[in-house]
């Protein structure tokens, strides 16, 4: 029989105890920091605060924020707290524009990332006799050989295929038996969508699990996934400036736990930067706990979500966040409403007769911001009359101004027109 958890003291820790060890962390971290890094000591002499200043856990909100251009103004390396010397390995995040993001560690925080892969795996179903294809892709991306890591440590056979070449991945499922596969969740529909079109069903393979993550995706698209894969689609959440995947995991109830042994999570409104009350949206902000060679200090991710201290079923104390609803960046804001691209999604999975690939175009007509919704319809239905295709373009805008409350023109466009992610899929295509 194995173990039920990968680290029960910290997955069951009780909330005081939790706190206890959090606090003792969070003082460690900031002196770490102000004594280390003379970004942070500006950055605290400016704000009039000072390690000592925090006491309890609630004083955290004295300290400043950090954000992405903190780090591209100190690119490569000025947020590193440790000599070269201690730096064992040297992610990066691809980045839209400019420089990279880097991500230094020190053997101790490779170890502690290692940790936490194998934790949220573990709690995954993965064990050592699974078989463990990882097509995340493999390189400066922290996807690859954060699963790799975290695989390695729980002790199963790891198939690292990396990203792309899809004929070979579905290969490799049936040959080497793979249970267990990792990618983006928009790689895996065109892993399955590909199956399908060679006319294997992954239903009759060995993959009973996916473990998905590094881009928003909805409840509506894991179901799918899960019906077409006839797997458990389990979720994971991170990003290179906090340590990469193993901020965050589900278990099996679909409940994204944090590490909060790692990571200490607080939200706030965007707008003004005040924490916001349990439970209600807002931007999601991390502290490193941990951390050595790069720890931030409430690092603004931009990504929305909630949080919520509730019992979960799996027994693991550790704090839950909601899905994500989309990056601040992404959000669009047409005749006023709020959208973000995985809302849209929501809606566009309602119809049977939609495939689950979509791009959100943007445009500008004269002064005017135009928008559109690009998707396709599942072959049979796309070969029909343009009436019956119209039809369910004019049926999908309703749901859209029904559901979100915008007036959005939907476009089908031929299958497979819609470019198939290997890794991140792109879903706004800004022509502004
Ligand atoms: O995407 C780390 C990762 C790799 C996570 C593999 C999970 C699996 P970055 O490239 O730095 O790191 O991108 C981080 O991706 O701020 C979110 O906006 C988004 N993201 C990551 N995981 C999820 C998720 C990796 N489960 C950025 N749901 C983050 C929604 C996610 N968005």
């Amino acid at each position: 029989m194995y173990k039920k958890f990968w680290d029960e003291k910290f997955e069951t820790m009780n909330d005081d105890a939790m706190k206890t060890f959090q606090l003792e962390k969070l003082k460690e971290t900031v002196k770490w920091v102000y004594d280390r890094i003379p970004f942070y000591k500006k950055a605290f002499d400016t704000h009039g605060v000072k390690p000592s200043d925090l006491q309890r856990l609630e004083d955290i909100s004295k300290f400043p924020f950090t954000m992405k251009t903190d780090l591209r103004d100190n690119y490569p390396f000025g947020l590193c707290a440790v000599p070269m010397s201690e730096v064992v390995r040297i992610h990066a995040s691809s980045g839209t524009t400019g420089k990279p993001i880097t991500g230094p560690y020190t053997a101790e925080d490779l170890d502690q990332w290692t940790e936490c892969m194998a934790r949220g795996l573990w709690a995954q179903e993965v064990r050592p006799d699974s078989v463990l294809q990882n097509a995340y892709g493999m390189g400066l991306f922290t996807g690859g050989l954060g699963f790799l890591q975290g695989a390695i440590r729980v002790g199963c056979a790891v198939v690292p295929s990396g990203a792309g070449m899809t004929e070979r991945q579905i290969m490799l499922i049936q040959d080497f038996g793979t249970s267990a596969l990792c990618c983006t969740p928009s790689y895996c529909l065109t892993i399955i969508e590909k199956a399908e079109k060679m006319g294997i069903d992954l239903k009759k393979t060995s993959l009973r699990t996916g473990h998905f993550g590094a881009e928003p995706w909805s409840v509506e698209m894991r179901n799918d996934i899960e019906g077409r894969g006839g797997i458990h689609a389990y979720e994971h959440y991170g990003l290179t400036e906090l340590m990469g995947p193993g901020v965050s995991f589900t278990c099996e109830y679909y409940q994204i736990h944090i590490n909060e042994d790692h990571v200490y999570p607080e939200i706030v409104d965007p707008g003004t930067l005040e924490p916001v009350p349990e439970g209600e949206e807002g931007e999601l902000v991390f502290t490193a706990l941990q951390r050595r060679a790069m720890p931030m200090i409430r690092y603004r991710t931009r990504d929305i979500c909630s949080l919520k201290k509730e019992r979960c079923k799996c027994g693991r104390t550790l704090i839950t966040m909601d899905k994500i609803l989309g990056r601040s960046d992404d959000m669009m804001i047409i005749s006023g409403v709020n959208v973000f691209p995985s809302q849209v999604e929501t809606v566009l999975m309602e119809f049977a007769e939609v495939e689950p690939q979509y791009q959100i175009r943007l445009s500008k007509k004269g002064y005017i911001d135009h928008i559109t919704v690009e998707t396709e319809l599942k072959k049979h239905m796309y070969e029909q009359s343009k009436e019956n295709i119209d039809n369910i373009s004019r049926r999908i805008s309703e749901r859209i101004h029904q559901i979100i409350g915008i007036n959005v023109p939907v476009t089908i466009v031929p299958s497979e027109t819609i470019e198939r992610s290997i890794g991140k899929a792109k879903r706004i295509i800004d022509e502004r």
